[in-house]
């Protein structure tokens, strides 16, 4: 029987064990697709809502030169927000839809943007901690089934890689400065240490995770790492960066275990990361009130874009007649 002679489930599992890629004309179980569409709108989501805790800094960056980089990279972020929306488009779902669900509330986007953004250090914890943590579970991403997604993923990670890098500058540059400059990347990295460990999402085993989608998408090659495996990188990763930017990781438990070469690390607050997701993090409220602004503020551009599109078209099909 050659593949094409397969049933449609029977090609699909095949795709999936020969890690192929599955595209948006192949048939798909119905809650491939489902899963696809969550995650990849919640990732969009986080792209987009993630520009407001560092959009907050742009007027403030202590230079020009500080401040066209941050510009820079929030622009990067609405750009991933779109590679991810049209992703998520190729299995059959609108934008406009996605960011219905997300202004109602129905949509999750990742815990680590319902935290405040206090001083400029803050700007080099988030790109050295929380793009490093995106890239760690990013890049397993590359090699999604779902080629859309998996190809987005490409470009995404090659920024977030400058993104993390532009964050480590800052704080070495803090770190390194006066004794005020150094306690504030410190006080910055005891902030953002524990949440940004809460981004892997919750913990393989426990009550919590068994309603959690890990198994399935791993069986799907959604996803190709558990979140506790992820979450144990990037502390590995972490660690030896911190010893060279010269300044400490708020855990005391945190030790290398000579047998297994990972560093081990303390007990993380779920009650906290479940908290936040429930709507009661610091910055959940003004989070969603910004955006569902925004988007309300922007509806002329939409329709502006609407208007000449559709223009255009007509041009276009009376210059073909
Ligand atoms: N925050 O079974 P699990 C960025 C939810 S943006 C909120 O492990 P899954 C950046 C999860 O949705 C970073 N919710 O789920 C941007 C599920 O609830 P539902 C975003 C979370 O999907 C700007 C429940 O908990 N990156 O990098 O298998 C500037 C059970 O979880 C979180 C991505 O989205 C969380 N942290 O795994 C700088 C990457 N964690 O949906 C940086 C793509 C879990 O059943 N996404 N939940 O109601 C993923 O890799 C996976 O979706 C996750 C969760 C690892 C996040």
């Amino acid at each position: 029987m050659t593949q094409d002679q397969r049933t449609a489930p029977d090609r699909f599992q095949t795709l999936v064990d020969n890690d192929e890629r599955i595209e948006p004309r192949d048939e798909m179980p119905d809650a491939y697709r489902k899963t696809l569409i969550r995650q990849i709108a919640q990732h969009a989501h986080s792209e987009i809502i993630g520009m407001q805790p560092e959009g907050n800094w742009i007027s403030r960056a202590p230079s020009l030169r500080r401040k066209a980089i941050l510009m820079a990279k929030v622009q990067d972020e609405a750009g991933h927000g779109l590679y991810l929306y049209s992703a998520a488009e190729t299995l059959g779902v609108d934008r406009s839809e996605l960011l219905d669900l997300l202004h109602a509330g129905r949509q999750r986007y990742s815990s680590i943007f319902n935290y405040p953004t206090l001083t400029w250090a803050d700007m080099g914890a988030i790109g050295w901690l929380v793009d490093g943590a995106a890239i760690v579970n990013q890049i397993p991403i590359t090699r999604c089934s779902y080629g859309p997604y998996a190809r987005a993923m490409v470009r995404i990670c090659k920024e977030e890689s400058f993104h993390q890098r532009q964050g480590f500058e800052i704080l070495h540059t803090l770190s390194h400065g006066t004794p005020e400059q150094h306690a504030m990347a410190q006080d910055a990295v005891d902030r953002w240490w524990w949440p940004s460990l809460m981004m892997f999402g919750p913990p393989d085993s426990g009550a919590d995770q068994s309603k959690g989608h890990t198994a399935q998408s791993m069986a799907w090659k959604i996803k190709r790492f558990s979140n506790d495996e992820l979450r144990q990188k990037f502390v590995d990763m972490s660690v030896p960066q911190a010893g060279v930017l010269g300044l400490t990781l708020p855990d005391p438990d945190l030790h290398l275990d000579d047998e297994t070469g990972h560093y081990r690390f303390g007990e993380i607050d779920w009650s906290e990361f479940f908290s936040v997701l429930k709507g009661n993090g610091p910055c959940n409220a003004a989070r969603m009130q910004h955006r569902r602004a925004a988007h309300n503020d922007g509806a002329w551009v939409r329709e502006a874009a609407t208007a000449y599109a559709e223009k255009t078209r007509a041009r276009t099909a009376a210059g073909a007649a």
